[in-house]
């Protein structure tokens, strides 16, 4: 299996990194989008070329594979996660922040085999940071290998968090009570604009702990095996396993400091994936 779980990234590894200079030709924003879900949450020209590259290269070599892509998905496309390898794609993790020239996007891309990530690769090819993992061989960024945090409870605790593409009233009740909730009881709070970014921060022991309602599974399939290779938990924000299509998650440097936040959290339920 292991073999295999290196051919895969090995592959995927190098077709990331062709594909990250789709998006460095427009490191200074790219202005034309178009509106998908509703009029914040925003798709370019440059999210829809890059998912066709990777799913192209990667069908290409492993015929027999299944993809999960956040622009198919978009177009109609079902999202289904079975036991067979499949590959979790988000071609541009904070599309928001690409098109304003804020320099926190990243490409995302996670491989699960019986429905758990194996493989992640978080690109962002503007500042040249890639984190990477496989399962059992530890999390690395740039080649150089990273650990989360000592970090075990919230009064000494950096948290990131995002509010995300929907503006509902529950959802941006949830996101106000907790923006309150952290800022009482934390050391910190950080948004960066991609939920990927946010995990990877996590595993590099930059923030201590992510927290988000309403992300996708291409948003953190690859971070969660990143910030578990890196020592950290992925978890459900209400303290129940960690499930990749509940639109819903919870990373941390410790099982303390995630269960202590998972008690606080003010939870909110968007449709599974
Ligand atoms: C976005 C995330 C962002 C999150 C949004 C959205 P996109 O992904 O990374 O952090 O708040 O819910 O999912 O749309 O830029 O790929």
């Amino acid at each position: 299996m292991s073999d295999a779980i290196d051919e895969y990234f090995d592959a995927a590894l190098e077709m990331v990194k062709n594909a990250g200079n789709l998006i460095t030709e427009y490191s200074n924003g790219c202005k034309e989008y178009k509106l998908k879900s509703s009029d914040i949450d925003l798709v370019t020209e440059i999210d829809k070329k890059v998912e066709e590259t990777l799913i192209g290269g990667l069908s290409e070599r492993f015929p027999s594979h299944k993809f999960i892509g956040e622009e198919s998905v978009a177009d109609g496309a079902k999202c289904v996660l079975t036991d067979e390898p499949t590959w979790i794609i988000d071609p541009v993790d904070g599309t928001l922040n690409f098109i304003h020239g804020y320099p926190s996007s990243c490409i995302s891309l996670g491989l699960t085999i019986n429905k758990k990530a194996v493989v992640g690769i978080i690109f962002n090819p503007i500042v040249n940071q890639l984190f990477t993992a496989k399962q059992g061989q530890g999390a690395f960024l740039n080649g150089q290998p990273i650990h989360v945090s000592q970090v075990k409870d919230m009064r000494n605790a950096l948290i990131s968090f995002e509010v995300g593409t929907s503006r509902d009233e529950e959802k941006k009740t949830a996101v106000l009570e907790n923006f309150k909730m952290i800022v009482e009881k934390a050391q910190g709070i950080r948004t960066v604009g991609s939920a990927a970014l946010n995990m990877a921060m996590v595993a590099l022991g930059g923030a201590d702990a992510y927290f988000e309602f309403g992300i996708h599974a291409w948003d953190i399939a690859a971070g969660d095996i990143i910030v578990r290779e890196a020592g950290g938990v992925c978890i459900d924000p209400a303290g129940g396993p960690f499930d990749i299509l509940s639109r819903r998650v919870l990373c941390a440097s410790s099982i303390e400091l995630a269960q202590e936040m998972s008690t606080v959290l003010h939870q909110y339920y968007p449709d599974r994936d």
